[in-house]
């Protein structure tokens, strides 16, 4: 990732660099989160978290993936513990050019001989000779493709217990080689050798200091030493073993419950993993199959039929329940099968107690003075490819809707050409009279033909009348775009007539149709049904308990 600032520029600015150990990705970024200047990728963690000692037994390639990935994941510096450089200079050159190619702003290494053993571990701890250490620095330094990279040179002769003047020493010889600063590292439980080392140093170079063990040190005494970059090495990992350690006891004696308010809830996860961003991503980039449809199912009204007044005191049509679904969840399931995911629900009507899953709500508290044209576009505040307006009070098939999808036009709505045969419905129907005339019988094989819309409407007789208008419409981006162009014009004009936010859909098709826009009709004869009154709500919960549609 962008570094925000690079090290060296961090390091001209004189305060306190704090540099946080972390091991991965999600680490680093509790490291950056929580406002510290820069990542250091510890050997120590990097080598715990793969469950092997911290004595090189990782490989450059191990070490160098752990950093890349904690890289990638911040935008302050990360500092490699790049150990003794993985072998002898050679091997420093490669790493060199691997860790500056990954994106870190520093590599550290420590004089010790290859391989090291991590510097608390009692015991064997031995030194590299000076000459050594020294060509390690210089094959660094002239491996390195620009300045803001820096070499940090590491001195282990306090661990090792070599003494200040051989700490001193091998300083001085490695800012000569090149080092950009010297880490002088120290086991002691007390600050007093740090001191000392810091007081006869006397500021000749960048200052780093690892105060794990010698913890009553403050971050002014630092300051005041002269220290330029504190590393708070490792303790992010002990955090989390413990954390880790005591949640997975606590799920062993109690099971899950009592544990979980403590832990991070799934959403900081996704936080932390950039889901947000990558869902906004997919809108941008994700292309289905079906192409980008959305869906606006406008469920805001409140007009029903007496016989479904008592069903219907506390709810609109839409939740109805069906079998133990509301209508509208079985409807957005369905769409859902189709690969539909984008879709809203305007609600007014007892807009208390809708209750939908995977959909995004649209409020219209104007649904009692306003139609259903105003809510639609309302409802497509953001348009799709492919603009889907389903009514509240249908139910239908999947493959009703992969028909619609197969059909390209801008404006089309679906129509039914059976209405005459299964009209027992007590209500006006919204019917539509078409260029061509309906393929005669109910029986007959699917036919994809154009057939141009030039009426719709409930003043239709049945005479005229060829289909019926089943509540679902398809608008192209293009179509949408006529069709909100016109709303908003026809919004502006004064006339003697009823006002256009109060129409209802078909009248605006009317409407459009009458401007000469183009209006086809996607002819079916099955694969949906309405739910106006008691009786056909009986029929569609029958139907729906044994068959899945
Ligand atoms: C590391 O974090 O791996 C270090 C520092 O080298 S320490 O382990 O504290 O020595
Ligand atoms: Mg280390």
């Amino acid at each position: 990732m962008k570094k925000s600032k690079n090290l060296r520029q961090l390091l001209s600015d004189s305060k306190l660099i704090r540099i946080v150990g972390a091991h991965n990705a999600m680490t680093a970024k509790l490291v950056e989160r929580n406002g510290f200047e820069g990542v250091w990728a510890s050997g120590l963690e990097i080598a715990t978290s793969h469950g092997v000692p911290d004595a090189e037994i990782l490989t450059m390639r191990d070490c160098l993936d752990a950093s890349s990935e904690i890289a990638g994941a911040v935008s302050i510096p990360v500092v490699s513990d790049c150990d003794t450089g993985f072998g002898n200079s050679n091997n420093v050159i490669h790493m060199v050019k691997k860790f500056e190619a990954a994106g870190v702003s520093a590599v550290c290494i420590e004089d010790k001989r290859f391989p090291k053993v991590n510097s608390y571990v009692p015991g064997r701890q031995e030194l590299a000779p000076v000459a050594e250490f020294v060509g390690k620095i210089m094959a660094a330094k002239n491996a390195r493709q620009t300045e803001d990279f820096l070499i940090f040179a590491r001195i282990e002769a306090l661990i090792a217990g070599w003494g200040l003047d051989e700490a001193l020493k091998r300083a001085d010889a490695y800012m000569e080689a090149g080092a950009d600063g010297i880490f002088i590292h120290s086991k002691s439980e007390t600050p007093a050798e740090i001191i000392e080392f810091c007081k006869r140093w006397e500021k000749r170079g960048i200052l780093l200091i690892c105060p794990t063990t010698y913890k009553s040190i403050t971050e002014k005494d630092m300051q005041k030493l002269g220290v330029n970059i504190v590393i708070y090495a490792n303790h992010g990992i002990r955090a989390a073993i413990r954390a880790i350690n005591d949640a997975f006891a606590e799920i062993e004696r109690h099971g899950i419950v009592t544990v979980d308010s403590r832990l991070a809830s799934l959403s900081e996860c996704f936080e932390i993993q950039g889901m947000h961003l990558m869902k906004k991503d997919e809108e941008k980039y994700l292309k289905s199959e079906i192409g980008n449809v959305k869906v606006v199912i406008p469920a805001a009204g409140s007009k029903i039929d007496d016989s479904l007044k008592t069903l219907l005191e506390d709810r609109p049509v839409g939740m109805l329940d069906i079998n133990g679904r509301p209508l509208i969840q079985r409807n957005v399931d369905t769409l859902n099968k189709v690969g539909i995911r984008d879709v809203s629900v305007v609600v007014g009507y007892k807009r208390e107690n809708v209750a939908i899953k995977g959909v995004k709500i649209i409020e219209n508290p104007d649904y009692e003075t306003k139609g259903l044209m105003y809510s639609i576009i309302k409802g497509v505040d953001e348009p799709a490819d492919r603009n889907i307006i389903v009514y509240s009070d249908i139910v239908f098939d999947q493959e009703l809707v992969r028909k619609l999808l197969r059909k390209e036009d801008d404006i089309i709505l679906v129509v039914d050409r059976t209405y005459k045969k299964t009209h027992v419905r007590n209500k006006e129907l919204e019917l539509v009279l078409t260029e061509r005339s309906p393929l005669d019988n109910v029986r007959t094989i699917n036919v994809n033909r154009n057939n141009r819309i030039l009426k719709i409407g409930k003043h239709l007789s049945e005479s005229d009348g060829h289909y019926e208008f089943i509540g679902i419409a398809c608008l192209s981006r293009k179509g949408l775009g006529i069709l909100r162009e016109e709303f908003e014009k026809a919004k502006k004009k004064v006339s003697g007539g009823k006002p256009v936010e109060s129409v209802s859909f078909v009248e605006f098709i009317q409407y459009a149709i009458d401007k000469g826009y183009r209006v086809s009709a996607l002819e079916v004869a099955e694969g949906w049904m309405e739910v106006h009154n008691f009786n056909d709500y009986k029929k569609v919960c029958s139907l729906l308990l044994t068959e899945e549609i």
